[in-house]
């Protein structure tokens, strides 16, 4: 199968902006899928709201584009119901971490094996610039004209702690990179994060005079430091792979409990 079966092309022209991240992702997963050689009806991918929610709907694959911040507990329930499927659920910054946050540590608590990614672009893309917990302080956006004071969170320090068993970090810069974290996040038994820093110029990009999409791309790409060599400057972030880790699987645990529980003739009558 190549890279085009997977695509919707009936939904196309894709509604994001000429430079959008959005799309080098898209492209990236897509490589991943194929390279792994899914079939697309071995695929559930379940999205919340925001220009990177879209995604799923230029891929055909079974798809759900559900509720803001929601996209990780539906996609709970149907790999609970369907864990032979491969569950893959793109996130925006807000979306996986502001209004999803809660969704986002209690999956990674589990270690439920889904993927997830949080495509960075620092903002709220679809709704107009305002600032997300990944902003970080000191950018400008429309809801912080004169500079954001909220600390940022760390993705990679969040999931980890939270207990994702795989948890990679990667930018739209390093598309060949990024679609090699994709296949190994895929492959994980457990809960698997892969970050990706994008651009978003129409908004963030503006409003932080950071120039258009080419620039917005050297700047990740000149930020970026491999993993473990130096420490990161002002402005720097490690790229890399940060958590590999194998520990039992939410599902797999839950099917056990069932057989335990079956074993033993079910609860008892009236608890
Ligand atoms: C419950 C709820 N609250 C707020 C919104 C409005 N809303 C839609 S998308 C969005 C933010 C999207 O930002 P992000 O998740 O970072 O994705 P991006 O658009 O940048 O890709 C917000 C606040 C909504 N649709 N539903
Ligand atoms: S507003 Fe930003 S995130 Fe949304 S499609 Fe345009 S460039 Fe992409």
């Amino acid at each position: 199968m190549a890279v085009r079966d997977y695509l919707r092309t009936r939904f196309m022209p894709h509604l994001w902006c000429p430079g959008c991240g959005h799309g080098i992702v898209l492209g990236s997963l897509l490589r991943a899928v194929e390279a792994l050689g899914l079939s697309k009806s071995q695929i559930v991918m379940v999205s919340g709201i925001g220009c990177s929610s879209r995604i799923t709907g230029y891929v055909d694959f079974h798809t759900l584009h559900t509720l803001h911040g929601r996209a990780l507990a539906f996609a709970t329930g149907v790999k609970l119901a369907r864990p032979e499927l491969t569950t893959i659920v793109p996130m925006g910054d807000g979306d996986a971490l502001a209004i999803g946050g809660n969704h986002f540590i209690h999956a990674a608590r589990r270690n439920i094996d889904i993927t997830a990614i949080v495509m960075n672009n620092e903002t709220y893309g679809m709704t107009g610039g305002q600032f997300s917990p990944l902003s970080g302080c000191g950018v400008s956006a429309a809801t912080a004209p004169y500079g954001n004071i909220d600390r940022p969170f760390d993705t990679v320090e969040l999931a980890r702690s939270a207990g994702a068993t795989y948890v990679a970090r990667t930018t739209t810069w390093h598309a060949r990179q990024m679609t090699r974290f994709f296949q190994e996040a895929i492959r994980h038994k457990g809960f698997a994060v892969v970050e990706v820093m994008s651009q978003c110029p129409t908004y963030f990009g503006r409003a932080n005079r950071m120039g258009d999409a080419v620039e917005m791309l050297k700047y990740l790409k000149e930020h970026a430091l491999p993993l473990g060599r130096k420490e990161p400057g002002p402005g720097e972030f490690e790229i890399g792979v940060f958590v590999r880790e194998e520990r039992p699987e939410y599902c797999a645990e839950y099917r056990r409990l069932e057989e335990r529980a079956r074993a033993q003739g079910g609860p008892a009558e009236g608890s």
